[in-house]
């Protein structure tokens, strides 16, 4: 079966609810509560704790109909929620594009911030409303909500890319996100 799309998508107008987080037209949604993190956060046991009380909604992600399919640019808003498991910040799993492709984010409401690691090396960008990170080939990318309010983005990126989960399970992302004292802190997480 070709991977390409029967037929391209014609020119499409898409609207941005930014404060709900939507997109019109709608595409496919995705909600992530802390059960789909398993493996991720430091203190499995605090993530275990929140799994069995409440398992709350950590981000959920609303596309437009642009589907993902080599050539197209899907794009989507994703919506970090507050909070933290133990310390660490609620945060994406992350992944890696399987074809290494880059992406771009731009910051759309609240704080929150971009961590990216090729394996070796370790990236920070905070990000804001306005503010774009580029995701360069190779690198695998997690977001990070920094702050006590919802952080959003636009995500865009190659339909073919692909998201491979199992090599940030496996490799970590070099650092991770903490809240302690007042302030984020990035810690090694050496594996
Ligand atoms: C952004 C994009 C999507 C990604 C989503 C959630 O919207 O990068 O491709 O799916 O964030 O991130 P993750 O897939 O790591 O859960
Ligand atoms: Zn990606």
């Amino acid at each position: 079966m070709s991977h390409f799309s029967a037929t391209p998508l014609d020119p499409l107008l898409v609207t941005m609810d930014i404060a709900a987080g939507r997109m019109s037209p709608p595409g496919p949604t995705m909600v992530r509560r802390m059960a789909d993190l398993e493996g991720l956060f430091a203190d499995q046991a605090a993530w275990a704790r929140s799994v069995e009380s409440d398992n709350p909604v950590v981000y959920e992600v609303s596309s437009s109909p642009v589907p993902e399919v080599p050539r197209e640019l899907p794009h989507s808003i994703t919506t970090i929620f507050p909070g933290a498991c133990s310390n660490e910040l609620y945060m994406t799993k992350g992944h890696q594009h399987p074809d290494p492709q880059g992406e771009i984010y731009l910051g759309l409401s609240g704080v929150g911030g971009l961590l990216m690691y090729d394996g070796t090396r370790t990236e920070w960008l905070e990000m804001r409303p306005g503010t774009i990170g580029y995701i360069p080939p190779g690198w695998a990318h997690r977001s990070v909500n920094t702050h006590d309010e919802p952080y959003r983005f636009l995500a865009v990126y190659p339909g073919g890319a692909g998201h491979d989960y199992g090599w940030v399970l496996k490799h970590g992302m070099g650092s991770r996100v903490v809240a302690r004292d007042g302030g984020v802190h990035l810690l090694p997480d050496p594996r």
